[in-house]
C-alpha cells in the first residue's frame, strides 16, 4: 500500500474523511460532473421561466389592484407594478395560462430533484466561506435552492391538499417567487454561458463535480436521464387530465378532494359543495332567497328568482378554471347579463365595477370584485342554469356569476348581493 503521508484516500485519517460527505471522495457516481448539471440547468431555465411568467399573469388575472377584496397581498408595493385590468378575451384564457402553471410546474419536479442532487457535493465545502465573495455566492445559492423548493412544495400543497394555507397561500408563494426568482436571474446570468459551453462541447471537461474516485456505473448518464424524464412524463400524464372533462380520470395525481359530481347537465368538477360552505336549503327557496342589487345612488332592487327568469336571459359556453389548476371543458350556461342588472339599477350604457356577495357566511371567497370590463361583456352571466337544467346546489343554485376568462374563484356561487358602482 502506498502512503501519500497526507490524507489521501489510502491513509486512515483518508478513509476517515472519505466517509464524511465533507470530503470530495465521499461523493462517487459517475454521473455527477458538467455535463449532467449543464443539461438540467438548460432545462429549469426554460421552464422556470415559463412558471414564472404564468405565474404573475395569473395573479393579475385576480385583478389585485381593483379592490381590497381580491387583494391577497395589500403590501405589494411595487411588485404590482405590471398589474393590468384583465381581458375577457379570448374565453379560455385563464384556463390555459393556468393549466400550463401548474400542470408544468409538477412535471418540472422530477428535473428539479436532479439538478438538486447532481450538485449536492457543493453544499459541503469546507471552509463554509473562503471570501466575501464566496460567502455573497453561497448565500445567494441558498436562496436559489430554498426558494425553489419553498415554491414547489407550497404549489403542490395547495394543489393536492386544497388551502392548506387558508388565504395565506398567495401571500406566500408570491413573494417566495419574488425572492427566488431574484436568486435565479443572478444564478442564470452566472451560469448559462458555461452551461452552454458545456453542452456543445460534448466532452467532459473536468470540475469539482466530478468524482475524484467514481463507483462502477450502474446506469450511463444518458440512461440517468431517460428515468428522470420518464418520471417527468409520468407526472404529466397524470396531471393533465384534470383540464379535460373526458381525461379527468387519468388525472390520478390530482385528487382535488372536491365532491363527486355525479353525471348529467350538472356533472362537472364542483370545488366547494353547498354544505361545505354552510348553505341551507332553507336560505334558498323560492321564498327565501332574493337578491339585492345595489346601484348609483343607492338605488336598490330585491328579486326573486322568478323575478330574474323573467328577465331577457342570455347563454355563454365558459369554462370554469381554477387557481389549482383543474378546469373545465365549456358548460353552456344561462341567465341574465350583468350589464343588464346594472342597468336596472341606474348604470345604462356603460356599466361600472361590481362587488359580488354570497350567502356564505364565512370563507375567503364569499366576495369578489370584478372590472367594468368583465361587467361589460355581453357573455358575463349571473348564470341560473347550467347545460339546459337549473343549477344544483353544488354549483351555485339559486344563481351564480360567470364570467370569460377570468378565475374560478371570481365565479361566486349562491349569490346574495351585487354593488354596482366605481370600486
Ligand atoms: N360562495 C363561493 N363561491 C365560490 C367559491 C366558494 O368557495 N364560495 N369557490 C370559487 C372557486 S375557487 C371556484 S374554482 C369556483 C368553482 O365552481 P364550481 O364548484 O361550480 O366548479 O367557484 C368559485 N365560487
Ligand atoms: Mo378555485
Amino acid at each position: 500500500m502506498v502512503h501519500s503521508g497526507f490524507a489521501g484516500p489510502a491513509s486512515a485519517y483518508g478513509r476517515r474523511m472519505a466517509r464524511s460527505p465533507f470530503s470530495p471522495s465521499f461523493w462517487r457516481s459517475p454521473l455527477r460532473g458538467p455535463w449532467l448539471t449543464s443539461v438540467l440547468g438548460v432545462v429549469l431555465l426554460v421552464g422556470i421561466t415559463v412558471l414564472f411568467v404564468t405565474g404573475l399573469v395569473s395573479y393579475a388575472a385576480y385583478n389585485p389592484n381593483l379592490s381590497p377584496v381580491n387583494d391577497k397581498t395589500p403590501d405589494k408595493g411595487i411588485l404590482g407594478f405590471y398589474l393590468f385590468s384583465w381581458s375577457t378575451d379570448p374565453h379560455w384564457l385563464y384556463r390555459l395560462n393556468q393549466g400550463i402553471h401548474v400542470t408544468l410546474g409538477i412535471t418540472l419536479i422530477p428535473v428539479l430533484l436532479a439538478k438538486l442532487w447532481s450538485v449536492i457535493p457543493r453544499l459541503f465545502t469546507l471552509p463554509p466561506a473562503r471570501s466575501l465573495a464566496h460567502a455573497l455566492e453561497r448565500i445567494s445559492l441558498l436562496l436559489l435552492v430554498g426558494g425553489a423548493l419553498f415554491e414547489f412544495v407550497t404549489g403542490v400543497l395547495n394543489v393536492q391538499l386544497d388551502y392548506i394555507f387558508p388565504g395565506s397561500f398567495y401571500t406566500l408563494h408570491f413573494y417566495g417567487a419574488w425572492v427566488f426568482i431574484a436568486a435565479f436571474v443572478a444564478h442564470a446570468v452566472l451560469k448559462t454561458p458555461m452551461a452552454w459551453r458545456n453542452l456543445r462541447q460534448l466532452r467532459e471537461e473536468k470540475n469539482d463535480l466530478v468524482p475524484p474516485n467514481p463507483a462502477e456505473p450502474t446506469v450511463s448518464r444518458r440512461g440517468a436521464l431517460w428515468f428522470v424524464g420518464g418520471g417527468s412524463l409520468l407526472l404529466f400524464l397524470t396531471t393533465v387530465g384534470q383540464n379535460f372533462d373526458v381525461l379527468r380520470r387519468t388525472a390520478l395525481l390530482a385528487p382535488h378532494g372536491g365532491a363527486e359530481p355525479g353525471n348529467g347537465p350538472n356533472g362537472f368538477q364542483i370545488n366547494k359543495t353547498a354544505a361545505y360552505a354552510g348553505i341551507r336549503d332553507a336560505d334558498t327557496s323560492e321564498e327565501a332567497w332574493r337578491l339585492v342589487v345595489v346601484g348609483r345612488d343607492g338605488r336598490t332592487v330585491r328579486l326573486s328568482r322568478a323575478d330574474l327568469l323573467a328577465m331577457p336571459l342570455h347563454s355563454a359556453a365558459l369554462p370554469i378554471a381554477c387557481v389549482e389548476g383543474w378546469s373545465t371543458s365549456d358548460q353552456w350556461w344561462r341567465g341574465v347579463r350583468l350589464r343588464d342588472l346594472a342597468a336596472l339599477v341606474g348604470y345604462e350604457g356603460d356599466p361600472p365595477d361590481v362587488l359580488v356577495e354570497s350567502l356564505q357566511q364565512r370563507g375567503a371567497f364569499r366576495r369578489a370584485a370584478m372590472r367594468a370590463n368583465q361587467v361589460a361583456d355581453s357573455r358575463s352571466l349571473l348564470a341560473l342554469s347550467v347545460n339546459g337544467e337549473d343549477l344544483t346546489p353544488d354549483h351555485g343554485y339559486p344563481a351564480r356569476i360567470i364570467v370569460p376568462a377570468a378565475p374560478g374563484v371570481l365565479n361566486t356561487k349562491w349569490v346574495a348581493r351585487m354593488t354596482f358602482g366605481d370600486l
